[in-house]
């Protein structure tokens, strides 16, 4: 057994002392929070990254999406995926807007355009995709449905940084897309993210609402949150964006190396992303048919566990199993097929910089062992 634990991530972390450096500005400062000068530094750099015209930093994804509801005025049903972090559902909650469940793509593992538009009522205020994996959603389609309905579209994006539709900034698609800056993200500030919007309009709801709605030191003008990201995430976040690109490349090695040690093995399989898009690279994610494999998914989680290494289940159990949604009229199994089958099937793999091409050896010697004789 590996002495230390696999992990499916590790954080990038920048040279400690360059950190120091660089937090020294922000003690000769004294200004630790509320819009400093590193906030708006960072801000302009994850604009220019991402390509979009307009962005807001917040102190984590989960906040910057509950204020992206806000700020759309969001209410009665949103037509959500199930096949996610608990983040997204709650965020509908938390809104006091129902979550309304629709399939998956059982390819893309995106919600179904098809599946959004039978779901649509008189109550329907919003489509709340989520790009997983960082798998574009189809934006054409959803965009469509939205103009035809008059929706709003907010897009999930945590895993999606840096991803491109040909050549176009994902962020660009819908109303509002949400980016989480979380350690266990490619790209991180500490825990972090930010909204990324195509109607400029928008900023100054979107800013006031991350702070309590204070318009000055004598009107608050909303029921806003703390939502503000601090300068000491700020700081660094600019220095792990210098470390991304390289990390990239790191990973698409570890990626190559994954799919030429599992090729040909039946009912592993790896979904990926046309060629008209640009992966972010956050996830390795295979999908286990039981039936064609020999095993299913959860034994393969097992044997890799028994050796430390940690793969992860994302996104098993769907939301819509969770105790406080399984009642809702959406989120009855038998109408969400395709989310079951993949939830069943998913698993993460380790994917970091500081994976070694033995221990990425390692792992597939443990998935081919399990696999039918004749496979192996
Ligand atoms: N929407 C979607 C689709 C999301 O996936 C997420 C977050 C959100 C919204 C919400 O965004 P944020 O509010 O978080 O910005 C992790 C993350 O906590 C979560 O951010 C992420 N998605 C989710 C997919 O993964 P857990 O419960 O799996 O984290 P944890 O603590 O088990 O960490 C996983 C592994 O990462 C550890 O085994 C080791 C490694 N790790 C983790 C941390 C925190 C480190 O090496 N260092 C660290 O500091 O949820």
């Amino acid at each position: 057994m590996p002495e230390a634990p696999i992990y499916v991530t590790r954080p990038l972390l920048p040279d400690l002392d360059a950190f120091t450096e660089k937090l020294r500005e922000v003690w000769d400062s004294k200004w630790l929070s509320n819009g400093g000068a590193q906030h708006q530094r960072f801000e302009e750099l994850v604009r220019q990254t991402l390509q979009v015209d307009n962005v807001s930093l917040f102190n984590n994804g989960t906040i910057a999406l509950i204020v992206a509801a806000q700020s759309l005025r969001l209410q009665g049903e949103v037509i959500t995926t199930p096949f996610t972090f608990p983040a997204t559902t709650h965020v509908l909650s938390w809104n006091g807007i129902t979550p309304v469940f629709c399939d998956i793509d059982p390819e893309t593992m995106n919600i179904s355009p098809e599946s959004i538009e039978a779901a649509i009522t008189q109550r329907t205020s919003g489509i709340l995709g989520v790009h997983v994996y960082g798998i574009p959603c189809d934006v054409q389609h959803i965009g469509d449905i939205a103009d035809r309905h008059g929706l709003r579209v907010i897009y999930d994006a945590a895993h999606a940084f840096q991803t491109e539709i040909n050549g176009v900034g994902i962020g660009n698609f819908g109303d509002i897309s949400m980016f989480s800056f979380h350690p266990t993200k490619l790209f991180h500030s500490g825990e972090g993210g930010c909204l990324t919007y195509t109607d400029p309009s928008l900023k100054p709801r979107i800013d006031l609402l991350k702070n309590f709605g204070i318009k000055n030191e004598f009107e608050v003008i909303m029921p806003g949150i703390n939502g503000k990201m601090n300068e000491i995430q700020a700081v660094l976040g600019q220095l792990v964006l210098d470390m991304v690109d390289d990390e990239r490349r790191k990973r698409q090695a570890l990626r190559l190396q994954y799919m030429t040690e599992l090729q040909n093995l039946p009912g592993v399989h790896f979904p990926g992303v046309g060629s008209e898009v640009k992966d972010s690279n956050q996830y390795l994610v295979i999908r286990i048919n039981a039936e064609e494999f020999g095993h299913s998914r959860d034994r393969v989680y097992e044997a890799l566990r028994e050796k430390n290494i940690l793969a992860r289940k994302y996104f098993f159990p769907l939301t819509s199993d969770y105790n406080c949604y399984r009642n809702l009229p959406t989120a009855r199994p038998e109408l969400l097929p395709n989310a079951h089958k993949v939830a069943s099937e998913v698993l993460c793999l380790p994917y970091h910089g500081e994976l070694t091409p033995a221990e990425v050896t390692l792992i597939c010697h443990i998935i081919r062992s399990l696999a039918r004789p004749a496979a192996i």
